[in-house]
């Protein structure tokens, strides 16, 4: 078998609100997570093949990298779509030969004419036809299939290419796919309805291949529902977790999961006693008719406020989705939306524009009703959308940058703090204190508390954790910080 020198490369992402980009400083970090589908396929190729990694979120990609190539593997995010035109342009003027996958990719790869090889859907089903083909010099242009893989054959992520300490978090997957059929959601397109899980025992072993390089952090359990296959998750994955988690210091998770995780008591108690301490929900909308037009059916009918707050109480901080744009809006959604967020304590609260993904239902439907505007931006948090929307444009636009001013602005955001920190139980595992959480303390006393127009409700929240809930200090400090990441973009996009 021939050694090709493989550079898997990975485009930056635009600086949004899920880049943390102005929260990772206060800890010395470059990036939230590692990209785990290239680290996914490196495990894949033939393991004589040399393998680099090189992220844009972390480092840049030198000429010595590119010289050093004899294939690209590229994997992109619609987000990052332009970072990866330009990466394009530069592997092509080099003359290297490039295989491109990811969603950006299975979703629009006819748009890159540039690229040599698409090797699209789920590597695992796809990339074996193209290796075979292009060690025989006779590769297609395109690999795709409509098939869904058995997980349970995939091999740990190759870890060891990516220079953990860059990253604030790593990532993990347990299972791919999600039961329920949300009208803009691509990941039920991509990954189905039926959720595939890996073994115990396979998540176990990623664990401690973690854990053997030295990680001792949070680790993002990236599941699009983790919860879709509760029976899976009740009797193998978590009191495997648990058990893994005793007799060492223990790492803490976090992960995504549907709202009906709060119907379940024991779930909730197991997720906790296995490190979990926070989890994303796409609560989307208090407003049951635009829940109804989006088929958001498990989120419909519910106290949604009682439901985040028993989530809470359970040890898992709850941060949430949310859109507005639905053709079901009225003007009064806007208000409607900042007064959950306040009632719920949810303090991470991602608020986007709807817009149509490549793929989805909702897409289908709106070029069906010729209201397509052209492609997504592929960041729904940008302030754009790409349909015509049924509410004015300038209204929804100035609606929505209402909203951000108003809960992140530091008044209501502080509130928020102490709404949600007299609700959560403290998790059972922490992240051990180490010199850049004093380093972020500091630096935040100094740019928060001393500088930053919100130092009246910094200091205000501390003391009022001292006393209160001392025991969630640092997790203040880290909101505290979060905050000024979330301002930061809110007025990116919304100058006052
Ligand atoms: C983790 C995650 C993140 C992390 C990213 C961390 C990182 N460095 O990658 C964070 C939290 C930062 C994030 C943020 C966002 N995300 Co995100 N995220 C995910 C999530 C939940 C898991 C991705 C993952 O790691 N999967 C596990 C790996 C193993 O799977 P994979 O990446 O798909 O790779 C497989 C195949 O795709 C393929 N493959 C991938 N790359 C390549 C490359 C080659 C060469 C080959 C051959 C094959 C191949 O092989 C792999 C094995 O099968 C997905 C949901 C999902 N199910 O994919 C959404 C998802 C990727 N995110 C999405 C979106 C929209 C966003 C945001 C833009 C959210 C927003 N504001 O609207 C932001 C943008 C980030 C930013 N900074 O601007 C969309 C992307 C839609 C699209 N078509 O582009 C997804 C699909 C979820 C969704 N539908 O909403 N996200
Ligand atoms: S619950 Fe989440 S992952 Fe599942 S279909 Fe709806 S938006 Fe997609």
């Amino acid at each position: 078998m021939i050694c090709v020198h493989t550079l898997l490369l990975y485009p930056a992402f635009p600086d949004t609100f899920w880049s943390f980009k102005h929260a990772l400083k206060f800890v010395r970090k470059r990036a939230s997570l590692p990209p785990l589908g290239l680290l996914t396929v490196a495990a894949l190729l033939p393991k004589e093949w040399e393998k680099r990694l090189v992220d844009l979120n972390v480092q840049p990609l030198t000429d010595e990298d590119l010289a050093w190539a004899d294939l690209v593997c590229l994997s992109a995010m619609i987000v990052q779509r332009p970072s990866a035109e330009a990466l394009i342009t530069r592997c092509k003027a080099a003359g290297k030969t490039i295989v491109a996958g990811g969603p950006l990719f299975t979703s629009e790869h006819a748009q890159f004419p540039a690229v040599d090889h698409f090797v699209l859907n789920e590597a695992e089903l796809t990339l074996p036809a193209f290796l075979r083909d292009f060690t025989q010099c006779c590769a297609r242009r395109v690999y795709a299939t409509t098939e869904f893989a058995d997980i349970q054959q995939t091999p740990a992520p190759l870890w060891e290419l990516a220079n953990l300490r860059a990253y604030a978090s790593m990532s993990l997957q347990y299972s791919r796919g999600c039961p329920f059929d949300c009208e803009f959601c691509d990941v039920t397109v991509k990954f189905g309805h039926n959720p595939r899980t890996k073994s115990a025992a396979q998540v176990i072993a990623e664990l401690d291949g973690l854990y053997r390089q030295g990680w001792r952090g949070q680790v993002f359990f990236v599941d699009d529902n983790l919860i879709g296959n509760k029976r899976a998750l009740k009797t193998e994955l978590l009191p495997a977790l648990i058990a893994w988690q005793q007799g060492r210091r223990g790492l803490p998770f976090y992960t995504e999961a549907s709202i009906n995780l709060a119907d379940d008591p024991e779930l909730m108690r197991l997720m906790a006693e296995a490190g979990f301490d926070g989890v994303f929900i796409g609560i989307e909308t208090p407003d049951d008719s635009s829940l109804a037009e989006c088929n958001k059916r498990q989120n419909q009918g519910r106290d949604l406020v009682a439901d985040v707050k028993r989530i809470q109480r359970a040890g898992l901080q709850v941060q949430g989705g949310f859109i507005v744009g639905f053709d079901s809006d009225t003007p009064s959604i806007f208000q409607r939306q900042v007064d959950f967020i306040q009632r719920s304590g949810i303090v991470t609260a991602m608020v986007g524009l709807l817009n149509a993904l490549p793929d989805t239902r909702l897409h289908a439907r709106l070029k069906l009703e010729g209201r397509l505007l052209g492609r997504s931006t592929g960041d729904n948090a940008d302030g754009t959308t790409n349909f015509v929307s049924r509410m004015n444009a300038a209204a929804l636009c100035e609606g929505y940058r209402r909203i951000l001013r108003q809960i992140y602005s530091p008044g209501p955001y502080y509130q928020r703090v102490r709404t949600f920190l007299r609700e959560y139980r403290r998790p059972r595992i922490t992240v051990r204190m180490d010199w850049r959480q004093g380093l972020a303390f500091v630096h935040s006393a100094l740019r928060l508390g001393l500088l930053g127009r919100e130092r009246f409700h910094y200091w205000r929240l501390l003391t009022w954790t001292l006393f209160h809930r001392p025991r969630h200090m640092s997790l203040a400090v880290t909101l505290a910080i979060y905050g000024h990441h979330f301002r930061k973009c809110s007025a990116a996009l919304s100058p006052e």
